[in-house]
């Protein structure tokens, strides 16, 4: 397959301005009969009607009601066509059935759905598919299926047909319809201007006691983008759908988002703490897709974070503001260290703005998403709160109805703020994570820090030129107090000093407070001034990062036979722990290991190989160790953390019961289960089952409860797809792969379902020391299964294949493994253009 390439770029020949389609609904022979006014485009530079599409069977096609013959080109067909507005018409024939893909018109558990994004709409009909064509649609669906939707608002309806019309121009991408046995909560939202508009939460009957924290977490997105903001919602109606069988989490189409039922269905019962919160920030970005991607959408898919960077630091905005600010921002830079740090430090590198693809549909990454909402982030730290809403501001009155670039958003802050962002702009175009080193001087009251940043070659990008990095500082005197508040340094240069004057001692700095960047901080310090600041610091951030500091220095030590400062990191431990002013979610994330795949990480950035095995040894070492000496702290704290009142999902309860099952874990390992066992038989939410059920895997002592659990939940999917993955992700190394290969063949497991595969793979991608078994057991497991979820799906395959991408870490044995079973799934006949990029790119 041949890659696109962003210099490539050139207008649509026609633009569109009217679409009307008509379904007829059935299930293996669905017609789709679209009329559609193209004219031609003055911008462009060519004259060739050219229109996608893949896998349709044509019944028939005219240019003005005149039959005409296309021809058959790569990707779609040509016609010719006058130079001059014309109607086009065609009607197709599609197999919704038969798609396994989920992308395009499918069924999932019986009903009619879409996903069009990236590039799904081709499958459904004849169609210049491509973001910078938006058009207003009219769309009448014909069937026998009890609820018959689509995008817009509803503007006619008889017996067995709907009709919506959609007046807002969007691109194809933007489409939805959903057709089956559904109902709906329903409520309604008056908005700034007083317009009221009628809400709709669609599931199959059954689900209906999972929509009510939906529901309030889509009220609360409608007021908190109309107050931070200022953007009002602009159709009638506003409706989600959830759907079992679903490739991503969410889909934004417009007025109609489809929704994971994992994404967006939960309760108390079946859904843990993590889900509400998850739940909530979907809900919250799906929502502010309205403006930020749909309103103004991308002119091509190279300008993909255009949107999703944007709308992902918007969620974040509303969780934090729903939430704790500093919980929600560990959890966030743990996310991205966790997946964007691991996806640019490997061979799947790439840029924010990308400039060329094979398959897009691989370019839904953390980079994309997350390193693009880092880069809006600093954005607003550079301009300022104020410099940020006035250049969002003009991008929204300049940009409203437009497919637009990751420059018109660059040039709206110039415009807006007077500043230059040439340097700026590389961080959309260098890969990498830009290594930031500190050195310090003292003398006689002046303190200097002087940083260095460095970022390392990745594919196709040998040398990077400096970026713009805010350093936020702030100076913490002898006795922990705050000499300095915090201060954002400009980073311009490869190497820079800045002087702190007037300093009667000296201070000890916090670095990169809040991550301000998102850059790897190298400076060394000593285990005493990590205490120090996870004992003083003010921010935050920064005093949860001193302890995940210590700890992983901890863990380094005791695999590389090097300083181990265990001591300084249990004491520091408890004295954190024992600070009751601190919010209980906080010291949970203090508790919390630093995950194996991290350390691997950390020991090879210190050109070390990293042993699996030794690293999970060393953290149950570590494990047992801070049991043993927190434990006459626990029965205290345990108490405190309980909950008296009724469960509700909402941070200041959830954070005691995070730091409740923390605390649990540290017992399991002195009570051998016991006390997991009875929280497990009183537990009256999934929160405390599922923490439960997690300890006793641990202590081995979870058959009976694995067996009630199943019988209990064997009905409910989302329940169930727990009870996979946590069998997988707290199995020992030894038997990961054979825990696999059980689960594979309860009769309740499918490849089918997204989820559900991803319940069993996922995690044990996610179980290092079972996955990277010496034996590469693991590895050719994987492989097996991938290459026979090729043909059902190729973006779950491809995606699921990023569990090989740090392969180049491990050892020249592991690695020998790993490259047989990635040349083994590329040499697999009919591979997917997804997986065979994505295992090219791996594989190198
Ligand atoms: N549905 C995905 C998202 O919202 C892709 N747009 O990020
Ligand atoms: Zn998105």
């Amino acid at each position: 397959p041949q890659p696109i390439y962003l210099s490539d770029y050139t207008p649509p020949e026609y633009l569109v301005d009217q679409v009307e389609l008509t379904f007829r609904l059935a299930p293996s022979a669905t017609r789709v009969i679209s009329k559609i006014r193209f004219r031609p485009n003055p911008e462009a530079v060519s004259k060739r009607f050219f229109l996608h599409g893949e896998g349709l069977a044509t019944i028939s096609s005219t240019i003005d009601g005149a039959p005409v013959t296309p021809r058959e080109v790569e990707g779609g067909i040509e016609v010719d066509a006058p130079d001059a507005p014309f109607t086009w018409e065609a009607e197709v024939e599609i197999d919704p059935k038969a798609n396994t893909a989920l992308e395009g018109l499918y069924m999932s558990n019986g009903m009619y759905c879409t996903q069009c994004e990236a590039e799904g709409f081709r499958k459904i009909t004849w169609y210049p598919d491509r973001p910078d064509v938006m058009a207003p649609f009219t769309v009448r669906i014909e069937g026998d299926e009890p609820v018959m939707l689509s995008n817009g608002n509803p503007t006619a309806s008889g017996d067995g047909w709907r009709e919506w019309t959609d007046p807002w121009p969007k691109p194809a991408y933007l489409f939805a319809l959903v057709a089956g046995d559904l109902v709906a909560r329903e409520d309604s939202f008056t908005t700034m201007s007083g317009k009221h508009v009628d809400l709709r939460l669609w599931v199959r009957p059954g689900d209906e006691g999972k929509t009510a924290f939906g529901m309030e977490a889509l009220k609360k997105s409608m007021k908190w983008d109309e107050e931070v903001y200022g953007r009002e919602y602009d159709l009638d109606i506003f409706q989600i759908v959830a759907v079992s069988d679903f490739n991503m989490g969410a889909m934004e189409n417009k007025g109609l988002n489809i929704f994971n039922t994992s994404a967006v269905l939960c309760s108390p019962e079946t859904s843990t703490d993590a889900n509400f919160e998850r739940i909530e920030a979907i809900i919250a970005h799906e929502y502010f897709h309205n403006w930020t991607g749909n309103r103004i959408t991308c002119r091509d898919w190279f300008q993909l974070s255009l949107k999703e960077g944007l709308t992902v630091f918007r969620d974040q905005q509303f969780s934090a503001d729903m939430r704790s600010p500093s919980v929600c921002r560990i959890s966030d830079v743990l996310s991205l260290r966790g997946r964007q740090f691991r996806e640019d430090n490997g061979p799947l590198a790439h840029q924010v703005q990308p400039d060329s693809f094979v398959e897009i549909n691989n370019f839904y990454t953390a980079t994309i998403y997350e390193k693009g909402a880092e880069v809006i982030r600093m954005l607003k730290t550079l301009v300022g709160d104020d410099g940020y809403r006035k250049a969002l501001d003009l991008y929204f009155e300049r940009h409203d109805g437009q497919a637009c670039t990751i420059d018109d958003w660059l040039k709206v802050f110039e415009d807006a703020t007077g500043r230059d962002l040439s340097q700026f702009r590389r961080w959309y175009k260098q890969a990498g994570t830009p290594r930031l080193k500190v050195t310090e001087t003292w003398d006689d009251g002046t303190y200097q820090l002087t940083f260095t940043q460095t970022t390392p070659p990745t594919p196709g990008q040998a040398v990077k030129e400096p970026q713009v990095i805010p350093i936020a500082v702030g100076l913490l005197g002898p006795n922990g107090d705050e000499v300095r508040e915090t201060q954002v340094l400009e980073m311009t240069e490869g190497t820079q000093t800045f002087t702190f004057e007037g300093l009667s001692a000296r201070p000890v700095p916090s670095i990169l407070r809040g991550f301000s960047a998102p850059v790897i901080v190298e400076r060394e310090t000593t285990p005493d001034e990590r205490a120090f600041l996870l004992a003083h610091d003010t921010d935050e951030f920064n005093r949860w990062e001193a302890g995940r500091s210590l700890a992983k220095e901890v863990l380094t030590g005791m695999i590389t036979g090097g300083d181990a400062p265990q001591a300084a990191y249990l004491d520091a431990l408890a004295t954190m722990l024992r600070d009751d002013s601190a919010d209980p979610a906080f010291r949970a994330l203090a508790l919390q290991m630093p995950g194996e795949d991290d350390i691997a990480q950390t020991l090879f950035d210190a050109g070390m190989t990293p042993d699996p095995d030794a690293i999970h040894e060393a953290c149950e070492t570590l494990k047992q160790a801070r049991a043993e000496y927190l434990q006459d702290l626990l029965p205290r704290l345990s108490a405190d953390m309980t909950v008296s009142e009724p469960f509700e999902p909402n941070a200041e309860q959830a954070g005691k019961r995070a730091l409740g099952l923390q605390l649990l874990k540290l017992a399991t390992r002195l009570d051998g289960g016991k006390a997991a066992q009875a929280q497990y038989e009183a537990a009256d939410n999934m929160t405390h089952s599922l923490g439960a059920l997690a300890c006793l895997l641990d202590a081995g002592k979870a058959d009976a409860a694995l067996a009630e659990f199943r019988e209990r939940w064997k009905n409910d999917a989302l329940v169930m797809d727990k009870w996979f993955m946590l069998q997988v992700s707290h199995a020992a190394p030894a038997e990961a792969a054979a825990t696999v290969e059980r689960l594979t063949k309860d009769p309740a497991f499918t490849m089918k379902n997204p989820n559900r595969f991803r319940s069993v793979f996922g995690a044990f991608a996610g179980n290092p020391a079972g996955f990277h078994q010496k034996d590469g057991s693991g590895y050719a497991l994987l492989a097996d299964w991938l290459i026979r979820l090729d043909p059902i799906n190729p973006q779950i395959t491809a995606r699921m294949s990023g569990a090989f991408e740090t392969w180049k870490r491990y050892d020249a044995d592991r690695q020998d493994l790993i490259a047989g079973e990635l040349d083994r799934i590329l040499a697999t006949p009919g591979l997917s253009r997804d997986t065979a990029e994505m295992v090219g790119r791996i594989r190198g």
